[in-house]
């Protein structure tokens, strides 16, 4: 793997899909240059949603946090480029929307801790991204392909 195929885990959630922001967020990563490896419109079970956040499990607000991504349809995505998940998690804001720059997704779409409308693998749990990957996606639903404009948004890449 080149340094330009880093992949990470994203995903609308359920305030993000039913306000109809999927194509917006979507749009952001493609004009920052990124590429969609993998992209599945679904609804995340009981579960799912367990493994998905096993970390918060003791937490107070678990329990609120399961309902809410289990409560309508999610869009999951595997975008891969250069320090993806880095950079997605840049362009998502802080966790809290109050706490986000404007410019930021959750910044320019949220205001409630609760519904901060799109999910990123943390970059600093290493394997995070791999893991999330794995939870939503089979390895065949991930498509292999050149994006004709990567030579044009790394200098290294060969046209
Ligand atoms: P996710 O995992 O949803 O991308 O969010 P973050 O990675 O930015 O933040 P997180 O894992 O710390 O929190 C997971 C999820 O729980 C919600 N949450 C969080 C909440 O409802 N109340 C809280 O007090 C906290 C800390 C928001 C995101």
């Amino acid at each position: 793997m080149s340094h330009h195929d880093e992949r990470t885990f994203v995903m609308v959630k359920p305030d993000g899909v039913q306000r109809g922001l999927i194509g917006d967020i979507v749009s952001r990563f493609e004009d920052r240059g990124l590429k969609m490896v993998g992209g599945k419109f679904m609804q995340i079970d009981e579960k799912l949603a367990h493994e998905h956040y096993g970390e918060h499990e003791d937490k107070p607000f678990f329990d609120g946090l399961v309902e809410f991504i289990t409560s309508g349809p999610v869009f999951a995505m595997v975008w891969e480029g250069a320090d993806a998940t880095r950079q997605v998690r840049n362009m998502m804001g802080e966790t809290d929307p109050a706490d986000s720059a404007p410019g930021t997704i959750r910044g320019d779409f949220g205001l409630d801790l609760g519904h901060n409308v799109i999910h990123g693998s943390d970059h600093e749990d290493e394997g995070a991204n791999e893991r999330e990957i794995d939870l939503f996606f089979d390895e065949d639903e991930l498509v292999d392909y050149t994006l004709d404009t990567a030579a044009w948004v790394y200098e290294d890449e060969d046209h």
